[in-house]
């Protein structure tokens, strides 16, 4: 049995978390087109008969711009250095600059075995993967590459293997049948910040924190949800509510939809919007909205 635990590094947006859960096979993390999608360090676990992969998501690659995004480049600094494995994923798509290839080495470089995930092939020119493989191993990083599609499921055998023939030898950490460290409490939360990066422009979604009040499982399987959408401007408030509230019914509404898949139960979901001025600069605040220092 090999067992081990993978820090999944890269630029933000490469798609780090949409790797994770089609190699984990269930959603652990939620993805968006917007960066600063993941904000905390999550557990996704693959269980199979020889061995078990314990893979870390980040928040990714950041400039500090605020306390939250500092917080979150923090989070990806110490991963990357308690780990067994490193798989370093890379957007093909975006092309291969002398920046990605200098962030490689700079992890290649840390002592602990790592490879590269080439993803996004599904919508790039095939041509271009044999040039830019060569580009990476020309620039002097040291580790394979394997070209994937996340989106399309192709080529994930291949790096699932790849990423278990890196572990070292040990006993299964988790159960077989946990895939995530993280509660349901949490993920209620994280699936409803989805939504709300998903439906909404700029600077609104990066703003909000979802905080859950009352997660209760009823006698008769169904769920009651309260949670407070909190944002940093009376403006920004007005926004996510919409027209008589039509905007955050409609968000609300594909949040408990997944929800109710997440828990395989009916869920009653009540949302409040509220306004904390700059959360993102108070460490204090950070705090009392679930972001922690450890
Ligand atoms: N076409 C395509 N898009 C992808 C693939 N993997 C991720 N994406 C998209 O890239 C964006 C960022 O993905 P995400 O997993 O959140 O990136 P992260 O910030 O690195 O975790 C999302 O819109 C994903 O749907 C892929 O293999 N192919
Ligand atoms: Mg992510």
């Amino acid at each position: 049995m090999r067992s081990g635990t993978v820090a999944v590094i890269g630029k933000a947006n490469a798609g780090k978390s949409t790797l994770i859960n089609v190699l984990v096979g269930e959603k652990v993390a939620i993805v968006s087109p917007k960066p600063q999608t993941t904000r905390d360090r999550i557990l996704g676990i693959l269980t199979r008969e020889n061995y078990q992969i314990v893979f870390a998501d980040t928040p990714g690659i950041y400039k500090q711009r605020n306390a939250l995004t500092g917080l979150m480049m923090k989070t990806t600094e110490t991963t990357a250095r308690d780990v067994d494995a490193i798989l370093f994923v890379h957007d093909g798509h975006a092309g291969v600059r002398e920046e990605d290839t200098e962030l490689m080495k700079k992890y290649a470089e840390l002592g602990v075995p790592m490879i590269v995930a080439y993803t996004k092939i599904d919508i790039m020119q095939k041509e271009r993967i044999p040039e830019d493989v060569k580009a990476i191993f020309d620039a002097g990083v040291t580790a394979d590459v394997y070209p994937v599609s996340a989106r399309k499921g192709m080529r994930i055998a291949q790096l699932e293997a790849a990423i278990a023939g890196m572990l070292p030898e040990g006993e299964a950490f988790y159960p077989e049948d946990i895939v995530s460290d993280r509660s349901d409490k949490f993920m209620v939360a994280e699936l409803m910040r989805e939504k709300i990066l998903l439906k909404y422009e700029k600077e609104i979604p990066h703003g909000v924190a979802v905080v859950v009040n009352t997660f209760e499982k009823h006698e008769n399987g169904t769920y009651e949800v309260n949670l407070d959408i909190v944002c940093e401007k009376k403006n920004h408030k007005a926004i996510l509510i919409g027209k008589q509230g039509a905007a955050l019914k409609e968000v609300a509404s594909f949040a408990r939809k997944d929800m109710e898949k997440l828990l395989g139960a009916k869920v009653f979901l009540t949302v409040y919007v509220k306004v904390r001025e700059d959360w993102r600069d108070r460490g204090s605040l950070m705090k009392e909205l679930g972001y922690f220092e450890e």
